[in-house]
């Protein structure tokens, strides 16, 4: 399997779902496909034809406002269909710009307001432990949903419950909103703070599909304690006008050209 393949075609869904409504949360959606692509096409256990399989491994994407590209991975796995990939944000639409459990096949948690997620995963990942069922609960934070509290309140509650099943990722993209994270509220040493926290952590380049995939078979072996992998990753990663938009790019328009240039890119 292919995965730096899967990865563009991955990105190329991505900005053809976004694009179909003009504007859309490109920077941070880009910058996690790499670990999406190696959780949904090596690490995970799921199954397309039974998106809610019990004992199946989960994913939390916290920082929820990135559920393009989730969908656009769901999309190319086979959950949704590309003709539904392009309803995004359209009346009655099953795929709201920021993740719905209810709404869409194969999301495993509402997520969009920042911080939440984390605490639901912790939440579901001591359910698996109770369970005893050897699921693995993954869970995506951003840089800047760090600054919330409630990140902190989690991670201290995983670490005291040793939940070993609970890979919790950052995506460490030095961008929030609407500035770098270190203008606003830095992390400062993100390795340092969740290492006192009592999680095992690996800080790798989370746009490399190699590296992504050895921290996450090193994170699923690791005993006693949950996991934080820090993923160093370029916001808008993959294509050349949202990288270089930079700050910009957290939210930003794509005409149907900007598609077409960037999906040449892509190839
Ligand atoms: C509780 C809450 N406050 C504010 C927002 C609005 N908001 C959406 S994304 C975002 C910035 C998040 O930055 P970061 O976590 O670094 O995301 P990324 O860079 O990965 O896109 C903000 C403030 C929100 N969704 N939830
Ligand atoms: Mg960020």
């Amino acid at each position: 399997m292919d995965m730096q393949k899967i990865a563009k075609e991955i990105r190329g869904l991505t900005l053809r779902c976004v694009a179909s409504v003009g504007q859309g949360h490109l920077g941070g959606s880009m910058s996690i496909v790499d670990v999406l692509t190696v959780l949904y096409y090596k690490q995970m256990n799921v199954d397309v034809k039974n998106p809610k399989m019990i004992a199946r491994d989960r994913l939390v994407l916290s920082k929820g406002h990135a559920g393009p590209a989730l969908y656009a991975t769901l999309c190319h796995k086979g959950y949704i269909s590309l003709e539904e990939l392009l309803t995004l944000n359209k009346f009655k639409t099953n795929l709201p710009s920021h993740c719905d459990m209810n709404k869409t096949p194969g999301i495993d948690m509402t997520t969009g307001s920042l911080g939440q997620g984390i605490s639901c995963a912790v939440g579901m990942a001591i359910a698996s432990k109770l369970a005893k069922d050897q699921a693995y609960i993954y869970c995506i934070i951003g840089d800047g949903e760090s600054q919330e509290g409630q990140v902190w309140e989690a991670s201290m509650y995983a670490s005291q419950k040793q939940l070993d099943n609970f890979i919790l990722f950052l995506d460490n993209n030095n961008m929030q909103i609407d500035n770098y994270t270190s203008k606003i509220n830095s992390l400062i040493n993100p390795k340092l703070k969740w290492e006192s926290f009592g999680f095992f952590v690996q800080s790798i380049d989370g746009n490399n599909i190699e590296e992504i995939d050895q921290a996450i078979t090193k994170a699923k072996q690791n005993k006693g304690c949950p996991s934080m992998i820090i993923l160093n990753t370029i916001k808008g990663k993959g294509v050349s006008f949202i990288e270089e938009a930079g700050v910009s790019n957290h939210s930003m328009p794509i005409t149907t050209e900007q598609l077409a240039k960037a999906l040449e890119e892509l190839k």
